[in-house]
């Protein structure tokens, strides 16, 4: 089923109010370049460079939303929208993860107190497990045929073996921190998550389709130029098969004639990262000069 509002122009994007994402959510679509007025609510900002909106929400609703098709794209843990997955269960309108953040970064893992043994998860059978990912967990049980309880909690799940209310727990971990000040151990992971967008399993239709689909290349381009560089430096044509080979790994040189300088050539080199200073003095031996090492702003391929 297709809830996708057909009327609406503009692209909405969710991402969480407060919490850990927010702020680096935001400060992505800054960097791609979106600009967003301050509202006096601050539930809907309405974007200025670009007919994006935002809208600033709970982590838990972003997926909800998206198969609503009150927003078109999301800001939002992996971990929460595979619970959502977990729970809609093949529903057609379930959001799909388009691109991972790099941001985030944490795992959904299993956790028992100090003096529980953990044999794999055999040993779990006729436990109760604590967690605020009961479908996901259950799908992770089911999968090895294992059957323990699930205790379904909203928060504070560290504390549930101390309070008796289970005997281990399945929490997102990143530290680790947390689970040390409650004498818990981590045993096993069940899912590994950071931050990704999330997008309709249906194209969205129109103009913010192509918003969608032009927003999701500069995130591409944004993402995958982080530690890129830009090499120069000039050589002579028959100093190429010993040069090329010395070029750092990237995108295939461009090499290009240098007007009125018999065999001289100007390569041009898209590195994917750092070069390092012996990399530019084995080429400089293998004949290259004027080498330049540029980082880079932006790029579209
Ligand atoms: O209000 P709202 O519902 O929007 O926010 P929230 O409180 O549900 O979420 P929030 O802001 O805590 O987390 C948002 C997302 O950040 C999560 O869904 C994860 O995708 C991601 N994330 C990354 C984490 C952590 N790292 C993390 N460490 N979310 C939670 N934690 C918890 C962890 O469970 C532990 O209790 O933080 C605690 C500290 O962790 P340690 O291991 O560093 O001690
Ligand atoms: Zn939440």
């Amino acid at each position: 089923m297709n809830r996708i509002a057909p009327t609406r122009d503009r692209l909405r994007i969710a991402i969480q109010k407060s919490g850990r994402l927010g702020t680096p959510a935001r400060e992505l679509l800054e960097r791609l370049g979106l600009r967003f007025q301050e509202s006096r609510d601050r539930l809907f900002c309405h974007g200025e460079s670009e007919p994006i909106d935002l809208l600033l929400v709970r982590d838990d609703d972003i997926p909800g939303l998206i198969a609503q098709g009150v927003c078109d794209l999301g800001v939002v843990g992996r971990n929460v929208l595979a619970e959502f997955t977990a729970v809609a269960k093949g529903d057609a309108a379930t959001p799909v993860e388009w691109q991972p953040l790099g941001f985030g970064s944490c795992r959904l893992s299993l956790a028992v107190p100090e003096e529980l043994s953990y044999d794999g998860p055999e040993s779990l059978s006729g436990l109760r497990i604590a967690t605020s990912y009961p479908a996901l967990l259950a799908d992770w049980l089911r999968g090895r045929g294992v059957e323990a309880e699930i205790v379904t909690l909203s928060g504070s799940v560290e504390i549930a073996p101390r309070l008796g209310q289970a005997e281990l727990i399945c929490d997102l971990v990143s530290s680790g921190g947390t689970l040390r000040a409650n004498q818990l151990r981590e045993v096993d992971v069940i899912l590994r998550s950071e931050a990704v967008l999330a997008a309709p399993s249906a194209e969205l239709p129109g103009a913010r389709g192509e918003l969608a689909r032009q927003l999701r290349a500069r995130l591409a381009a944004a993402l995958g130029q982080r530690n890129s560089r830009l090499l120069m430096l000039n050589a002579r044509r028959s100093q190429l098969a010993e040069l090329l080979p010395l070029l750092p790994d990237g995108e295939p040189p461009s090499v290009m004639a240098l007007d009125g300088d018999g065999d001289g050539v100007a390569i041009k080199a898209l590195c994917r990262d750092a070069v390092s200073w012996q990399q530019l003095e084995r080429m400089k031996q293998a004949g290259a000069s004027q080498l330049l090492v540029l980082p880079l702003e932006q790029m579209l391929p």
